[in-house]
């Protein structure tokens, strides 16, 4: 039994944290809500270790697929979408929500859920994380890089490849009319998620680097000019510079980047200041990805909007952490990428004002997107099939619908409640590991937890972490400008997701302290 670890001595038979710890934490760094205020039915049963559990068997995840029936029937399948002027219907995909013991003709509520919150009943919903690394149970505290996916969305897929797959939009035979239900389904949930008015203004893309590229090739060639400017902040992920450096570099227009302090956070007086009559956009995102610094969103784009600049934001970090309401954030575009919250790779959204979206050029041509062709003219559809040329992530496309539906299910204010305890928690365990720095250290985070240990290089943390089972990133995150803010190239990231415990952050904090101490080195 090691004496130097104050904490506990065996990492994987963590004790509970101590109840009076969590409950003075609690009310420290307090997030304040980036939402709109709603109903006040938030209930959150504690943090895992404090209680004893209930029944989990309604949760969701829990049921099998065996339960559907083999062949789902699909009556009323229209083939709307061969007919051009016909409108998509706001689908629910027939599939019947077998792991989240959904009713498909229910609205689920993305906000609150009347389950009380358990973070270990999730965690059996994700069947990845019951597996061992190194010998030890996994850790995954790498959500920034990527979530772990639910046996909703797993099954989700399996039922699409085995039921439903077909290209989409095309033809008059019954898979293509499940397949498209279930897409233009998921795209209604997208809309549902972000509470975006139509579901023609979500489109579908890979992930957010192409979402901020599709907006840069398209609106930013269309609509910026020479000495033009755009605004962005220190705290963007490359994803955010690069697509504005090379639309500025084309165009002759200005990139100006807005500071943060010591801590962080965006400065308001000198983002405001950048604005001026050439601004014509301003890009940032709603949570940093490399420190975790949630912005002052809602000032942000009223502060942009004032001087007449369009606003995008980058949604990546923030999708499952917090609520973003399009509508009342009032954002030109909003931009996520589906493997961040809980879906697959490969699929993403973007949503746009309608006005916007409708004045902005296409930005790749081919199938799909046209209404009529000849060699001499191309006609255009409309948003969003004209942003959508060929066949797309469909499948994906369907897991994303599955995600959201999950995470409707648990409601998105409780997980926000619930990992902000968790951050609080692992807050303080991080401190006191000697010499150990924490990089951001704003007044509303969300998930991430960046450090430095002094002695160490990142890349050796990382590696003697994951001899212990336990997965963070380790490097700049895509983020190099503002860690060299804080005079770094890289920092070591744990990551939170909804299925992460207090357990794993003393888990994390033992082996942190066995780092320190020299006996956790075998790694290196
Ligand atoms: N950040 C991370 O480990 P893509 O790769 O397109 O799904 O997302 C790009 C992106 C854009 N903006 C922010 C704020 C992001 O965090 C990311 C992705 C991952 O931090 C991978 S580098």
């Amino acid at each position: 039994m090691s004496t130097t670890n104050p904490i506990h001595s065996d990492p994987h038979s963590a004790s509970a944290p101590d109840p009076a710890l969590i409950a003075s934490l609690a009310n420290e760094l307090f997030v304040s809500p980036p939402y709109p205020p709603t109903a006040d039915s938030f209930s959150i049963s504690g943090l895992p270790g404090l209680q004893s559990y209930p029944d989990t068997s309604s949760l969701p995840g829990i049921a099998a697929l065996g339960e559907i029936p083999a062949g789902i029937p699909t009556p009323g399948s229209s083939f709307y979408f061969l007919d051009s002027n016909q409108a998509a219907p706001q689908a629910e995909t027939r599939f019947p929500g077998a792991s989240s013991g959904l009713d498909p003709e229910r609205t689920p509520d993305l906000g609150f859920s009347a389950r009380p919150f358990d973070p270990r009943a999730i965690r059996r919903d994700f069947p990845i994380l019951d597996q061992k690394v190194n010998g030890k149970p996994l850790i995954w505290l790498d959500n920034a890089a990527t979530t772990q996916k639910p046996n909703a969305v797993i099954d989700r897929l399996d039922y699409f490849y085995k039921h439903e797959n077909s290209n989409i939009h095309r033809a008059a035979h019954e898979l293509a009319a499940r397949s498209t239900d279930a897409y233009e389904g998921a795209r209604e949930k997208v809309r549902r998620f972000l509470n975006a008015g139509s579901a023609e203004e979500i489109v579908f893309v890979r992930g957010t680097t192409e979402g901020i590229n599709l907006i840069a090739q398209s609106w930013g060639r269309r609509y910026i000019e020479k000495d033009d400017e755009i605004v962005i902040t220190w705290l963007e992920h490359h994803a955010n510079i690069v697509p504005w450096q090379q639309l500025c570099a084309e165009k002759g227009a200005k990139l100006r980047v807005a500071p943060v302090d010591d801590d962080g956070q965006v400065i308001l007086e000198a983002y405001e200041k950048l604005f001026t009559s050439r601004t014509k956009l301003a890009a940032f995102s709603q949570v940093s990805n490399a420190l975790g610094t949630v912005t002052p969103t809602k000032e942000m784009i009223e502060i942009a909007h004032r001087h007449g600049a369009r606003v995008l934001l980058d949604g990546a970090q923030s999708v499952s952490h917090l609520r973003a309401d399009v509508q009342w954030l009032d954002c030109d575009w909003f931009v996520f990428s589906g493997h961040k919250v809980f879906a697959p790779t490969g699929i993403g959204a973007v949503y746009g004002k309608p006005e916007v979206l409708d004045a902005t050029p296409p930005w790749q041509g081919g199938g799909n997107m046209i209404a009529d062709v000849t060699f001499e003219k191309t006609i255009y559809q409309p948003a969003p099939a004209r942003f959508e040329a060929g066949t797309g992530n469909i499948a994906d496309a369907v897991g994303l619908g599955a995600a959201l539906d999950y995470l409707g299910e648990i409601g998105i204010e409780n997980v926000t409640r619930y990992e902000h305890e968790l951050l609080v928690y692992a807050t303080h365990r991080l401190s006191i590991v000697p010499g150990l720095r924490l990089i951001g250290t704003a007044k509303e985070k969300a998930g991430v937890l960046s450090f430095v240990l002094e002695g160490f290089r990142t890349e050796e943390v990382g590696k003697a972490l994951n001899q212990e089972g336990i997965a963070v990133r380790a490097g700049h995150h895509c983020a190099q400008p503002i860690l060299r803010r804080f005079g770094l190239e890289s920092t070591v990231r744990p990551s939170l997701a909804l299925y992460n415990t207090c357990e794993d952050i003393d888990i994390l904090t033992a082996a942190l302290l066995r780092i320190q101490s020299g006996q956790g080195r075998r790694g290196f």
